[in-house]
């Protein structure tokens, strides 16, 4: 497998690139690097989701070979099940919810936050079949409606979009009859997969097409699905939608079906691209998470510059007060207290100026000056950085929709370092950060993504 090599190839170089270039960068805003490859550790992934008894189990099945996942018309599985071969000289069989959550190895430890009742509706079972050495499948319980779906006792649609994110490839499945819960389904792939980035990752596909009754009723039902589709994709375009059916023994199907066939098989070839949609997954990923890092700074930037705007200000006042002071402090003190008795303007006036006239002038202006400082860190500072806490916005302009739907996370982190490390945020070479950030999505990222398409 070509492409699969490929992939480890590419995976090492950005491992290596990326610490190299921006680990510094990471670190001075708090950000772990590490982690940021964490969901990428594992096999690429498949997931399958859809209503019930839309044949997902069925599909798996007819592409794996063999009858691992149990079948039926009713509801007959409700457990989430990953699908892969065994590792090295590892002997097949399952392994628990449990196991799976806790194994290092895997990428699922983010699924324990879901309860015990989910783990018990989890489970591993590793099967020898070459597909899967360069994949994982994930069979899903079908989708029932959403009331129902509140008795399973963990959050159903919680877990689809876990899992929706760590995929590769979502196959989103469903049948004639019940494509009412897709609505529900796409919901979770819409607020989980990364603004527009993730709707590529996603393969339509109205199955068991075999039980329209005629040409007529599947040119209805797919009529229909397409409005959906449109509706809830808020797209001009309709998305690609596999027309596809099992073949069960037995069962008569019309001749003008046949030629859908093909579309069953092109979809199981469309599930072995996964590698590659990994690689497009991953840079997808990294983009995002530097692109966040970009909006950061430059929020940062902003701040700095906004303070060094106050500094100035503030620092002309001071200096005003502090030429006031040096010229007319011992004078004010003269008229008042009647010392000291030469106060300096009249050394000045008169010619008599020597180095003792400058004492109380400098006493005078070192007083002012340190007044101001203290007012400044103990007042104005505080207060300065407590308004950017609060409300970062203005510290940005969101160019892009891109950038628009970045920003929720990203302002929280804005306003946490400004609340926490404010003092250092306005010392910081933000913009130094920001051009090798830039650089970086520009120059590196662009040549990653250029090679994917060369595959
Ligand atoms: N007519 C027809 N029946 C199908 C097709 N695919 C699956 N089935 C049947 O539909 C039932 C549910 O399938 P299953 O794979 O368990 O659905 P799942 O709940 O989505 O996993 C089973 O009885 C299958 O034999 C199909 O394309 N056409
Ligand atoms: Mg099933």
């Amino acid at each position: 497998m070509p492409e699969n090599d490929n992939a480890i190839v590419l995976k090492k170089e950005l491992e290596e690139i990326l610490p190299r270039k921006l680990a510094q960068v990471f670190r001075d805003y708090g950000l772990d690097l590490d982690e940021l490859l964490v969901p990428l550790k594992w096999k690429p992934l498949v997931l399958f989701i859809g209503n019930y008894s839309s044949g997902k189990s069925t599909f798996i099945n007819e592409f794996l070979g063999r009858d691992i996942q149990r079948t039926g018309q009713a509801p007959t599985d409700d457990s989430f099940t990953i699908i892969t071969a065994p590792e090295g000289e590892e002997p097949e069989g399952d392994l628990t919810g449990s196991t799976v959550v806790n194994d290092e190895r895997f990428p699922f430890e983010s699924l324990r936050g879901f309860g015990q009742k989910l783990l018990s509706h989890l489970s591993m079972k590793r099967v020898k079949a070459p597909v899967l050495e360069n994949i994982a499948i994930i069979d899903t319980p079908g989708m029932l409606d959403s009331v129902t779906e509140q008795d399973r006792g963990y959050d159903y649609l919680g877990v689809i979009g876990e899992f929706a994110k760590l995929a590769d490839l979502i196959v989103l499945m469903f049948d004639p009859h019940k494509a009412g819960t897709i609505k529900e389904t796409y919901k979770v792939l819409r607020v989980t997969l990364p603004g527009m980035v993730g709707e590529d990752r996603v393969r339509f596909v109205l199955n068991r097409i075999d039980e329209c009754e005629s040409l007529e009723d599947l040119v209805r039902a797919y009529g229909t699905l397409c409005w959906n589709l449109s509706q809830m994709t808020g797209r001009k375009d309709i998305p690609r939608i596999f027309l596809t059916y099992a073949r069960i023994e037995g069962r008569e199907v019309l001749p003008e079906f046949k030629i859908w066939e093909k579309e069953r098989e092109e979809l199981k070839r469309s599930l072995l691209d996964a590698p590659r949609m990994r690689l497009y997954h991953m840079l997808q990923e990294v983009d995002n998470v530097v692109r966040e890092l970009a909006l950061e700074i430059e929020a940062l930037e902003n701040l700095k510059s906004r303070f060094r705007t106050k500094l100035w200000g503030f620092s002309k006042s001071l200096i005003f007060a502090g030429t006031g002071a040096f010229f007319l402090g011992d004078l004010a003190m003269n008229l008042i207290f009647g010392y000291p008795s030469n106060p300096f303007v009249m050394d000045l006036v008169s010619g008599t100026l020597g180095p003792h006239s400058f004492l109380w002038p400098l006493i005078w202006l070192l007083l002012v000056v340190a007044a101001g400082s203290a007012v400044f860190q103990k007042i104005t500072f505080p207060r300065f950085a407590r308004k950017y806490a609060d409300d970062p916005d203005p510290l940005v302009k969101l160019k892009t929709p891109y950038e628009r739907d970045l920003w929720p996370v990203v302002r929280q982190r804005v306003s946490e370092l400004i609340e926490k490390h404010a003092r250092r945020q306005v010392w910081m070479p933000h913009s130094r950060n920001l051009q090798k950030v830039r650089r970086f999505l520009k120059k590196d990222l662009q040549a990653f993504y250029e090679r994917i398409k060369l595959y």
